[in-house]
């Protein structure tokens, strides 16, 4: 924490648990460029884990240090040190399929963790603001019709969903009895060229890069009739930026209100270089999940009628995705995609239905 020093009066600070992920390293780009000084959380691990913000430390306004969710101490010390104004919390164990394996783990980082940032906050620094990531995995098997909202049931149908339920709950209890400023993104599927690379839309488009470039024959996914509501996590940092300076704490649903099935995307994908995903995609029963959720799509009426609007829609983002992973391959994505998916030389055909758990 070496910048204390050069902090200008009324600059804002913001804390970002998570930083090395996708949505961290967008939001710590773009709090900087609107003036924050801003300091990120990292996990020790045995490898390099910081290659979406290693660019990021040349900014004198940023700076990250090591700690650990399920190591409250590190994060309170922190805390403690660097005296945020504003604390987002975006750190998770985000990989829902993984949460059925590991689901202590995932509760611990994904509910206590928040829960003893919001401790710390009430004991030691109660006009820090509180920015917890959600998501519509707490929607789950829910009965209420979409497009889901609010005030929509909540029904989650894994640990990754029932942690971030928890977290929910949490958070609205330290508001309404502590009256803290906790508050709270639901945030549903985005994506982007920085997307871990085992969901299901990076899955696609490296699949298709290491194909295009003979380094792969077949595409292996699980359940591709479920539907979900894609955005890009460059819109969504703005959104939850957004969020964190309304007036009032509270919940917000941050979405499209466009819902594609992985199918969908697939044929997309594939079409857009002019193949046929038929011959490359193998259904392969070891990515289906204990229990499923079938159908996600957001209604973000209460962040719209703030201002907030997507740029990308779903083509867009996994349009770009592709480009990335091309060009990552040491090729030339204009080799490939030379032309709208409905010119494709070779149109996609159906794929075969898939049976359902
Ligand atoms: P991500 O790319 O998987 O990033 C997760 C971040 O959390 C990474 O920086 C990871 O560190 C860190 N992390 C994981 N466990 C940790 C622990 N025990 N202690 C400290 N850090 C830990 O996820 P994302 O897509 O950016 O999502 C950000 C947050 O939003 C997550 O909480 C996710 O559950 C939630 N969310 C995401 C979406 C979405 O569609 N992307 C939608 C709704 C909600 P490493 O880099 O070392 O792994
Ligand atoms: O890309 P996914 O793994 O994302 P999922 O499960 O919807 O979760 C993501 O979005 C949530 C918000 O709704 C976040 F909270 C969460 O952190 C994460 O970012 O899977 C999307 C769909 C699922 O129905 C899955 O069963 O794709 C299906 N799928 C089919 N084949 C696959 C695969 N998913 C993965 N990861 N890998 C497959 O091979």
């Amino acid at each position: 924490m070496n910048f204390m020093e050069t902090q200008q009066p009324q600059q804002k600070r913001a804390l970002i648990t998570g930083v090395t992920g996708q949505d961290g390293s967008y939001l710590a780009e773009f709090l900087l460029e609107q003036g924050y000084k801003v300091m990120g959380i990292i996990r020790r691990a045995s490898y390099f884990n910081t290659k979406r913000i290693d660019h990021l430390y040349v900014n004198p306004d940023f700076d990250a240090v090591y700690g650990d969710m399920t190591d409250h101490t590190s994060v309170a010390n922190v805390i403690e040190k660097f005296k945020p104004d504003e604390i987002y919390n975006l750190a998770g164990m985000s990989q829902v399929g993984v949460s059925f394996e590991v689901p202590v783990y995932t509760m611990e980082t994904n509910a206590l963790g928040p829960l003893n940032i919001l401790e710390y906050i009430k004991q030691h620094a109660p006009q820090t603001k509180f920015y917890q990531a959600s998501s519509s995995e707490i929607f789950g098997a829910t009965g209420s019709q979409p497009p889901f909202n609010e005030h929509s049931e909540m029904k989650p149908q894994s640990p990754y969903g029932v942690s971030k339920l928890a977290a929910f709950h949490l958070v609205r209890n330290y508001r309404e009895g502590y009256g803290l400023f906790a508050t709270t993104g639901i945030l549903f599927n985005h994506e982007s060229p920085r997307r871990g690379e085992t969901f299901v839309t990076r899955k696609i488009t490296r699949g298709i890069a290491a194909i295009l470039r003979g380094a792969a024959t077949e595409l292996r996914l699980g359940n591709i009739e479920a539907v979900r509501d894609w955005g890009h996590s460059k819109d969504y940092v703005k959104a939850i930026h957004s969020i964190m300076q309304q007036p009032q704490a509270g919940e917000y649903v941050v979405a499209t209100g466009d819902a594609h099935s992985v199918r969908e995307a697939l044929e997309y994908c594939f079409g857009l270089v002019g193949l046929d995903c038929q011959k490359y995609v193998v259904i392969d029963k070891k990515y289906f999940r204990p229990n499923e959720v079938p159908y996600l799509e957001g209604d973000a009426s209460k962040i719209r009628a703030l201002g907030w609007r997507p740029e990308y829609d779903w083509k867009m983002t996994l349009k770009e995705m592709l480009e990335h992973d091309i060009k990552s391959g040491g090729e030339e994505p204009s080799k490939y995609i030379n032309f709208p998916v409905t010119e494709s030389a070779e149109k996609p055909t159906e794929l075969a239905s898939v049976p359902t758990q």
